[in-house]
């Protein structure tokens, strides 16, 4: 089946949605030129800086000291008691972050964490009126601004009882707090600090990823936090984000992408769903200008994704699919991990434990963990309890 739709320039275009029409693509080899571990690191340092020039964008070096941070409510009891809230205010690069911090009440040590963004706000996230409501551009709301109805509206998407559960601390942020999602040419967010972004300079995406490594800066002075065990996790654009973050900062202990896509975990040449010259109209901020060579152009690419997951080797990743995205690329999610594989192998790991892209809702969690599950584009406690049988399999009982 090939679907109509148009894009958000009202251009017609024809997406594929037929795994059959699907021409067999040939994948740049990430192994190229290495016959020892010894040559990886020098491949690894090509490979992130073709994804670094022609996709993402380069984003600048930061100075940790320069984060200032505030209070403006002491700690508080969460989950019937269960976990404690804390809302550290971060200021970066001239912009307000505002820390959603919840762990577990009854571990006085450092503990791992799962670190993530939300879409529209850390009141969503959890219905506790404590938590502060955003305050700068929400997306989806009257007059863009965050309201008191909003309270939980993501609740969902988030298990934070069985994080807190299970011995993890949740620490999310809204993404908007680093930079709005929407394009005013690079004015707002912490572009705003640093000029226009030149074409192979940070987008959107680069800049979200580059805030979750300013608020890791930060977490490594939160005592309780194991700041060596920090899993950082995204859906969605936020799944792209995550990888990229993983890929960029090699103290992330692990990576998850939910339903990532196209420019996350789904491969670009298969053109299947979603494609580049689509996601660059939709969403012309999200990636460095350099990648809209590509429109339409996805065979000229010098990488796909499978090299932007080697860059999280050998560290454990997770890539989620969900049946129904088809927009997202399921099978082409599943491939760009199992073209990882032979760099996580090499690298003397499990890698991705099967051939053929496993039946739906029949996780696998190798050194790379991959599952499609049933129903449609979200995130769920199906996929989160995934996440948290690996993370207890390759984080919380690995040594530092
Ligand atoms: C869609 C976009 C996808 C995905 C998604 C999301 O509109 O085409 O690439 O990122 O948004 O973030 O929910």
């Amino acid at each position: 089946m090939i679907a109509m739709t148009t894009t958000s320039e009202g251009a017609p275009r024809k997406f594929q949605y037929d795994d059959a029409k699907v021409a067999d693509v040939k994948l740049p080899n990430p192994l190229k030129g290495v016959s020892d571990t010894a040559d990886w690191p020098q491949r690894r340092a090509e490979i992130f800086a073709m994804l670094e020039d022609q996709m993402f964008g380069k984003a600048p070096t930061f100075d940790k000291a320069s984060i200032k941070v505030t209070r403006e409510v002491a700690d508080k009891s969460m989950l019937d008691g269960a976990a404690i809230l804390s809302q550290p205010i971060l200021q970066i690069a001239g912009c307000k972050v505002q820390l959603m911090i919840v762990r577990p009440a009854n571990i006085s040590g450092a503990v791992p964490a799962f670190l993530g963004y939300n879409f529209r706000g850390n009141h969503t996230v959890h219905e506790d009126p404590a938590i502060a409501l955003t305050q700068g551009w929400v997306p989806r709301t009257k007059n863009n601004t965050a309201t008191q109805e909003q309270r939980g509206l993501s609740a969902k998407r988030w298990a934070i009882n069985e994080i807190t559960k299970r011995g993890y601390a949740l620490v999310t942020v809204y993404c908007g707090d680093i930079d709005p999602d929407f394009h005013d040419k690079f004015k707002n967010g912490v572009h705003a600090a640093y000029g226009v972004p030149a074409p192979n300079q940070w987008g959107t995406i680069a800049a979200w990823a580059w805030g979750l490594s300013r608020i890791l800066d930060y977490l490594v002075n939160e005592p309780a936090i194991d700041a060596k065990k920090v899993i950082v996790m995204g859906h969605s654009r936020l799944g792209k984000t995550s990888l990229w973050a993983g890929a960029s900062d090699p103290r992330f202990a692990a990576v998850i992408s939910n339903n990532s896509g196209c420019g996350g975990a789904a491969l670009s040449k298969r053109r299947f769903g979603e494609t580049v010259h689509r996601i660059n109209s939709s969403f012309p901020h999200w990636f460095c200008d350099n990648f809209k060579n590509y429109n339409n152009r996805e065979d000229k690419l010098p990488f796909d994704q499978h090299m932007l997951l080697a860059l999280v080797a050998p560290r454990p990743l997770y890539v989620a699919s969900a049946e129904k995205d088809l927009w997202a690329d399921p099978h082409g999610e599943f491939l760009a991990a199992k073209g990882a594989d032979p760099v996580y192998r090499f690298l003397g790991t499990d890698g991705l434990p099967t051939e053929d892209m496993p039946a739906i809702d029949e996780p696998v969690h190798g050194r790379i963990g991959y599952h499609i599950r049933s129903g449609k584009h979200d995130v769920t406690l199906y996929d989160w309890k995934q996440y948290l049988a690996f993370a207890d399999k390759h984080i919380k009982k690995a040594s530092n």
